[in-house]
């Protein structure tokens, strides 16, 4: 079954009359796939578990989340392992990090969400030499997302999470993204935005499908997902996707989600050696 709604587009006005497809979340996540689980990633190139986490352990995360931003401000962490990090100013004015690299690597509690057994599962999708990349491309990644005067982050343009193998100069591998969501988002507000099936596109459409993080219009074939706190997503590397910005601003805006990649092939740790990726360098683009 597919929902619909009108999306905001409050952009783009002019594109704001078609209907969104809702991707519908899939059963619980057990210790395997299901087949039905499989054959919808294949063809959507995103799936969708209610309720992996459960209020206790958002609470948990975020206040952990906290503690790695405190100190991460107080010693004004700029890069970690090569990756940048992104600042800007909370609702009271105090600085704020908005992204966030190698997360796990700060907290315990951070840690031990990457352990969770039910995640083995997700592994499946690329095969039985999978990893999660705690040390590789970004690690344990956290965007968090404030529409306000101070901040820095509210929105992503169109992109695929695989091209920065291309820009490695790697085969573009199997990845996957896994996301821990942290804050309702009703997608008539904002959230991410994919278009179901095109990790199947092949290199081309990954490269021109559209014009990397410029991009940022409404597409009449963009899905969502409707979250809720605790929900855990998945979605294919090569797939398209962006973040629409809230149309809430303040506090109601705040959207907090953290994402691992699953990879497999040889293992590619970052170091504190590591140097800035090139890709990095479109990081201005995004606010
Ligand atoms: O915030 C999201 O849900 C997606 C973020 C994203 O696409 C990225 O960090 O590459
Ligand atoms: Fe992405």
């Amino acid at each position: 079954m597919v929902l619909t709604l009108l999306a905001p587009g409050q952009d783009h006005i002019h594109e704001a009359k078609y209907r969104m497809r809702i991707i519908e979340a899939s059963t619980t996540l057990g210790q395997e796939l299901t087949a039905h689980q499989r054959g919808l990633f294949a063809r959507d190139g995103a799936l969708h578990f209610k309720r992996f986490l459960g209020p206790q352990a958002v609470a948990d995360i975020i206040k952990a989340i906290g503690e790695v931003e405190q100190q991460w401000v107080h010693e004004e962490v700029r890069t970690v392992r090569g990756t940048p990090v992104k600042y800007g100013k909370d609702m009271d004015g105090r600085p704020m990090v908005q992204r966030f690299a190698f997360a796990s690597h700060y907290h315990a509690v951070l840690a031990e969400v990457l352990q969770d057994p039910r995640l083995k599962a997700i592994l499946q999708l690329v095969g039985d030499d999978a990893r999660l990349g705690t040390e590789e491309k970004d690690g344990l990644v956290i965007n968090h997302y404030l529409n306000a005067s101070g901040s820095g982050f509210t929105e992503m343009g169109w992109h695929t999470d695989s091209i920065r193998d291309l820009f490695l100069g790697k085969r573009v591998g199997p990845m996957l993204n896994v996301g821990f969501h942290l804050d309702d988002q009703d997608p008539a507000n904002g959230g991410l935005r994919f278009l179901p099936g095109t990790h199947r596109q092949g290199l081309g459409g990954m490269l021109f499908h559209k014009r990397y993080f410029m991009d940022k219009r409404a597409d009449p074939r963009e899905a969502a997902f409707a979250i809720e706190a605790g929900d855990l997503t998945v979605h294919d590397g090569r797939m398209w996707h962006r973040v629409q910005r809230s149309a809430l601003v303040g506090e109601a805006s705040r959207r907090r989600v953290m994402y691992i990649p699953v990879i497999n092939g040889s293992y590619a740790p970052k170091t504190a050696e590591s140097r800035t990726p090139f890709y990095h360098r479109f990081q201005h683009l995004v606010k």
